[in-house]
């Protein structure tokens, strides 16, 4: 089964009939197919911008092996792993720089994405993003290193196609393969911020736009509200007190 196969899609019978369009994977995540199609070039394009000043790396787990998958950031904060662990910096380790700002590309189509999934006023001020080579994976985890988990986390694939595997709360819980294509949004908060989730290794192939990569940008809200979003006077003194 090659992961274009539709069989691969691992949903509920009604729900896998549709071709594209919303799909709930369980209360509070949803994949919104095809929701990033009409931006994809723009997003490629900003992507671009993004790695002339920050370019992908492959990080160190705390554990000192090279992550399969290479990453880089823009927004205020980037999520960072080396021997040290796991955390979001506004530095960028490698250019010893702030991260690149968020392209407004990238902003708009992410708070869309939340608002069409049922999380309104999403502003993320992290976005990573990884790219997969064939033979890259990121192992079955949850999102957790942010300090707002109110906000929901919104996820774009770009490129080759990807099993992506969503389980549960619990780690032991079991997962489904759910096939994600280029333009495909994945958004998850509420009841489902802490779901696990990983994505199986990719698999060969060419994609007109990306070649033999697969491309993922992942929003989210890493920093407590007040370092983004405007906020009353009043809130902020609530969150700091
Ligand atoms: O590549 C994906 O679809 C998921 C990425 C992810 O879960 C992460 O970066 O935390
Ligand atoms: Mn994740």
């Amino acid at each position: 089964m090659t992961p274009l196969d539709p069989s691969a899609l691992d949903l509920s019978e009604s729900a896998a009939q549709e071709p594209a369009g919303d799909v709930a994977l369980g209360p509070g995540a949803v994949l919104l197919g095809g929701f990033a199609l009409a931006s994809d070039r723009a997003l490629l394009a900003a992507l671009a911008d993004v790695l002339r000043t920050s370019p992908f790396r492959r990080m160190l787990t705390p554990g000192g092996s090279a992550m399969s998958v290479a990453m880089t950031n823009c927004g205020e904060a980037g999520w960072v792993t080396d021997r040290r662990g796991y955390r979001y910096d506004a530095i960028d380790p490698a250019s010893r720089r702030p991260w690149p700002a968020m392209p407004p590309a990238f902003a708009g189509l992410a708070t869309r994405a939340a608002e069409r999934a049922g999380f309104p006023a999403f502003i993320p001020d992290a976005c990573l993003i990884n790219r997969y080579a064939p033979g890259a994976r990121l192992s079955l985890h949850q999102d957790k290193d942010e300090q707002d988990f109110g906000a929901p986390i919104v996820s774009v694939s770009l490129g080759l196609p990807a099993a992506f595997l969503w389980g549960g709360l619990l780690r032991s819980d079991r997962t489904r393969r759910v096939c994600l294509v280029h333009g495909d949004v994945v958004a998850w908060g509420g009841p489902a911020r802490m779901a696990f989730h990983g994505v199986d290794t990719l698999q060969g192939g060419r994609h007109p736009l990306t070649g033999a990569i697969r491309y993922n940008l992942t929003f989210r809200r890493a920093l407590w509200p007040l370092q983004g979003a405007a906020m009353a006077p009043s809130s902020i003194i609530n969150k700091i007190g």
